[in-house]
């Protein structure tokens, strides 16, 4: 059969535009595809929840391709094996309490399952503000303001597309950039001990795993943290190339989003 180049170009353009069109109304809008946004990204796309991801870079999987210093493998702990085992995530034993898993094996392992499930992602997408509202009385973020990550880079003033979601996550590690943002330009108060974002504390691989967990919530109306940006947030210790909080922060929100949406709170 002879190739038509126009109908591929027609293919990938009809096909891009449908999803794109199909995913500006959704239940929730993931910033961020590394560990905890993946996580999340699955457990709510599994129950039937209608889930987009937006992800800067081309790849997904965030910091857990490198391991530590390039040294491909991850130390998932007794807290984030349960999740290892629920991924078909291949693992170790190193001693007691301390498992190892490829790098590559748990980004592609946990990135398939989300996807298979549902999360469309979109990469290359850099988000660059949320759309906040008055909804009775009330500020709410209420989605994302997006634009493609070259449009970001080479600094053309070319204005976003937005996205209505009924819950944003911000799982944007380090930075914090989404709810850094919103604090920055709104203004508002965060709960958080400072009403800010307090700022990230140096390592500490214990406090800052058990913290990003319990730091993986709504900070204010309409938009939660996950994972490092979690600590970020709510001031507390990086913890080195321990995976298990990670994981264990997307799987918490998701099941906190998952009630509220089913019972419309
Ligand atoms: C779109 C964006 C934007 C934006 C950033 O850093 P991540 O892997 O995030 P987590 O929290 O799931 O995992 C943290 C972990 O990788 C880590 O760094 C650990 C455990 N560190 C410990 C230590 O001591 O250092 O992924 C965040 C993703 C990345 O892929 C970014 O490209 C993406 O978010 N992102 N995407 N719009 N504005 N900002
Ligand atoms: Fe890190």
């Amino acid at each position: 059969m002879e190739l038509s180049e126009v109908v591929i170009s027609r293919a990938i353009v009809e096909r891009f535009m449908n999803k794109l069109l199909s995913n500006l109304k959704v239940d929730v809008a993931i910033v961020g595809g590394g560990p905890s946004g993946l996580v999340a990204a699955y457990y709510l796309a599994k129950e039937g929840f209608k889930v987009s991801l937006f992800e800067r870079k081309l790849s997904i999987g965030g910091g857990m391709w490198g391991g530590a210093m390039l040294f491909n493998e991850i130390v998932v702990q007794e807290m984030g094996r349960e999740i290892l085992d629920e991924f078909d995530v291949g693992y170790e034993k190193f001693q007691e309490g301390y498992y190892t898993t490829d790098s590559v094996e748990a980004v592609t392992t946990i990135a398939s399952k989300a996807v298979k499930a549902g999360a469309k992602v979109f990469n290359g997408v850099t988000v660059e503000d949320v759309v906040l509202k008055k909804e009775n009385g009330d500020y709410r973020v209420c989605g994302l303001v997006i634009n493609w990550t070259p449009v970001e880079i080479t600094g053309m003033h070319v204005d976003p597309l937005t996205i209505e979601s009924k819950f944003v996550i911000d799982a944007t590690g380090h930075d914090a950039y989404v709810v850094s943002t919103l604090q920055k330009k709104a203004g508002i108060r965060l709960d958080t001990k400072t009403g800010c974002v307090v700022g990230e504390k140096p390592l500490w691989a214990s406090v800052g795993e058990e913290d990003t967990v319990k730091n993986s919530r709504e900070v204010y109306p309409g938009i939660y943290v996950s994972g490092m940006a979690a600590n970020a947030v709510c001031g507390s210790h990086r913890m080195g190339p321990v995976f298990g909080g990670m994981l264990m922060s997307g799987k918490k929100i998701a099941k906190e989003i998952a009630e509220r949406l089913k019972h419309n709170v």
